[in-house]
């Protein structure tokens, strides 16, 4: 086979580019190690940026967005038992985030594509990349029990932390800069209604606590756990009971319990590859880069990496111009360095670190209560909280 653009990866990063490149006439095949409904099947994000959302009305997939995303004007801080309600509105001159899962985006995006009649394979195996160092790159997969080679222009790395772009990278050509956090979180979706309408980041001696949701009558949870937490030891009762441990008695009062739908526990960890580019190839989203999920960073950094990649392959393509994607490492570094930072300032504000020492512990109180009394402190976090422009 033969396509302009190969992209590894159906998650959001690889269905934001090949739409964008759809809409500007570049061809683009799409190769997935799982299939559709596994990859619907992951519970993962649920904040979008208002830049997020702009790439969706861009590609014109906005339609259950806009009929069902819940769009936030603030969130809450707890700590130290007392509130704060970060206005993101009125800090940041009136920009909102939406509510809207990560599945819904992705089935959004995965809906149009099949709509467009625009290539993907799914179910591909032993996906494997070639000669990305030359202008004639190509892939090799089995697919449908067939061997299949790919020829292409470009290959678009869009396939997550553990995908085979970045491997395939030599160790000697990629720097690497990792932070590795003492806990995880242990998150809960379950079909409740929600215990405010707004998001509560809850930072207590216990732990961390999230109350999120994605939708008026479902409920996304988490808990700070140990990173080696064992799934297994926690019930729905255990888990309901810690999470109302670490919320303020009002809030605590208004959890609504029930089954859990999914109950997963994830890892936490600051990671960036650089550079994003080696000859014919580009890594973009979580095979570039994680954060760790307090921010809300990490689908809609991947978007923004998309946007990036898609402008300097149109430049590329239509005009001829190699200034793009010359510059896309650079441009988009910029960007994800700014949300490693955000995330990690959060992270490290919110969570017990059992290794900190009584020093750190008044950094954190400190910080918190600069917040509570500095209008400049809660801009700053709003601006990032929003999303830094593209
Ligand atoms: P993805 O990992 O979503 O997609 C990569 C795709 O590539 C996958 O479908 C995978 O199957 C495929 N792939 C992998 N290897 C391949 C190969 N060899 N060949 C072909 N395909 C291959 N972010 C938030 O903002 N908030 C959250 O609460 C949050 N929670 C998270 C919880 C978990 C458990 C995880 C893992 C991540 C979470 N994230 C969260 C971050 C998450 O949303 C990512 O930032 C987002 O999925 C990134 O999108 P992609 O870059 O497309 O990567
Ligand atoms: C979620 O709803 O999954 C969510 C929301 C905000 C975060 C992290 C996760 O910071």
């Amino acid at each position: 086979m033969r396509t302009q653009v190969a992209i590894i990866g159906a998650g959001p990063c690889g269905l934001v580019l090949g739409a964008m490149l759809a809409k500007a006439g570049i061809d683009a095949l799409v190769i997935e190690r799982k299939s559709a409904a596994y990859v619907l099947g992951r519970i993962r994000a649920g904040v979008l940026e208002q830049g997020s959302v702009s790439i969706l009305e861009q590609l014109g997939v906005q339609a259950r967005l806009n009929a069902e995303g819940l769009p936030h004007g603030g969130f809450a801080i707890n700590f130290a038992h007392r509130s704060l309600r970060i206005d993101l509105e009125s800090l940041t001159d009136g920009k909102k985030v939406t509510v809207y899962g990560q599945t819904e985006v992705t089935h959004d995006l995965m809906d149009a594509r099949a709509a467009a009649g625009l290539s993907t394979l799914y179910e591909a195996e032993d996906v494997a990349l070639h000669d990305f160092a030359t202008a004639t790159p190509s892939i090799t997969c089995t697919h449908n029990g067939q061997p299949l080679r790919i020829d292409c222009d470009f290959i678009a790395g869009c396939d997550g932390f553990h995908g085979i772009s970045r491997a395939s990278v030599p160790k000697t050509a990629l720097q690497e800069f990792e932070r590795v956090y003492p806990f995880g979180w242990l998150g809960v979706l379950a079909d409740v209604p929600p215990c405010d309408p707004e998001l509560i980041y809850a930072s207590h001696e216990r732990g961390f606590a999230l109350c999120s949701m994605r939708s008026m009558t479902r409920s996304r949870y988490y808990i700070q756990c140990a990173i080696d937490e064992d799934l297994s030891s926690w019930s729905d009762t255990r888990f309901f009971d810690e999470l109302r441990r670490r919320l303020d008695p009002e809030a605590a009062a208004r959890v609504v319990t029930g089954p859990a739908i999914e109950k997963s526990v994830a890892p936490l960890r600051s990671y960036v590859a650089e550079p994003l580019r080696f000859g014919s190839l580009f890594l973009a989203g979580d095979a570039a880069h994680i954060v760790p999920p307090t921010g809300a960073k990490g689908l809609n950094l991947a978007m923004g990496d998309a946007f990036y990649l898609a402008e300097a392959l149109r430049e590329h393509y239509g005009e001829r111009s190699s200034a793009g994607i010359d510059h896309y490492s650079a441009r988009a570094l910029e960007r994800i360095w700014k949300a490693e930072r955000f995330s990690w300032w959060m992270t490290s504000l919110l969570h017990k670190f059992d290794q900190h020492t009584a020093f750190e512990t008044r950094m954190q109180a400190a910080e918190f209560s600069f917040l509570e009394q500095s209008r400049a402190a809660r801009m700053a976090l709003a601006e990032n909280y929003v999303g830094l422009p593209l």
